[in-house]
């Protein structure tokens, strides 16, 4: 009689994957990896019946012990934290669930709104007891949002800012229709999901921010693709504010000046999360289309 594929899970957050998962996945055997540090008894006892691992970042010596794995899905949109050269040689999915997208999506809305309707010049302005005090928003069709890096999730920020009325542009390397400083000096904000990796680090630098000008930097995908130094200095000239949910080093270091800074709004990487109960079953339907060789979203290409 066939084995039962095991499926195991890496032990992250409350635990709630493992009940997911094999709620949509019912031909599979999902168990939790309790400890990736530890060596588990329970999954190692069967690990030529593990054919499907799903992880955040457990370590590649641990992913050997799998003979007869297929596929790696990852819980989250990137994967930048692993080396992809030591993984085991099987197709890496990481998570494409639009769920996740609409979360990012209204964390950058909100921001959006708060700016194009001045909501932070009137908060200073109501320290001195002003009225108006010249300030006038512009109307929604002129505030433009520029996503830069705009693949899946993007597209997702992009239409959702659209369809609220906001002139939109996005930015890619494969695909855009201006120069990439032309794009900085063209938006009022720049929301940056870039993935990171070492063409991308740093890449939001002194000329992009001096080209954005007094506008506002949005940071939803990775720390590292902005040049901080560049940014602190950028908000002491014109830069009208950096909202930022993504840092170089996480947890941000407390000696950080990101912290303290007045025009600077720091959030815990919480723009868009990973929920398993939406997860599982983009995670199940990515099985299912790498057995019939389909065509699988999220496909890391090595
Ligand atoms: C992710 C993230 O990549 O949370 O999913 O940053």
């Amino acid at each position: 009689m066939a084995r039962t594929a095991v499926m195991v899970v890496e032990g992250i957050d409350d635990g709630t994957w493992v009940p997911h998962l094999a709620d949509v996945l019912p031909g599979f055997d999902v168990r939790l990896v309790a400890d990736p540090d530890v060596a588990d008894a329970d999954a190692d006892a069967d690990a030529d019946a593990v054919t499907h691992v799903v992880m955040w970042k457990l370590p590649a010596e641990r992913l050997a012990t799998y003979p007869n794995l297929e596929a790696i899905l990852l819980m989250g949109a990137g994967y930048n934290h692993l080396d992809l050269e030591t993984l085991p040689d099987v197709p890496l999915i990481r998570l494409i669930d639009p769920a996740m997208a609409n979360d990012i999506a209204l964390y950058v809305l909100s921001w959006v709104i708060h700016f194009q309707r001045d909501f932070d010049r009137f908060a200073a302005m109501a320290r001195t007891s002003t009225w108006r005090g010249g300030v006038s928003p512009v109307f929604t069709r002129d505030f433009v949002v520029g996503v830069f890096g705009a693949g899946v999730i993007g597209r997702t920020v992009l239409d959702t800012c659209a369809q609220h009325g906001f002139n939109t542009v996005g930015w890619s390397r494969s695909e855009h229709d201006r120069p990439i400083e032309q794009f900085f000096a063209d938006c009022d904000v720049v929301v940056d999901l870039v993935p990171l990796n070492e063409a991308t680090r740093g890449v939001i630098g002194a000329s992009e921010l001096a080209a954005l000008d007094d506008g506002v930097l949005i940071n939803v995908g990775r720390g590292a693709t902005v040049d901080t130094d560049a940014l602190l200095q950028a908000l002491d000239g014109p830069l009208r504010a950096a909202v930022l949910d993504v840092f170089d080093t996480e947890p941000l270091p407390s000696a950080s000046p990101l912290w303290q800074h007045p025009l600077v709004t720091v959030t815990p990487h919480v723009a868009g999360r990973s929920d398993p109960v939406t997860a599982a079953p983009v995670i199940a339907a990515s099985v299912a289309a790498l057995r019939a060789d389909a065509l699988v979203e999220g496909l890391v290409e090595r």
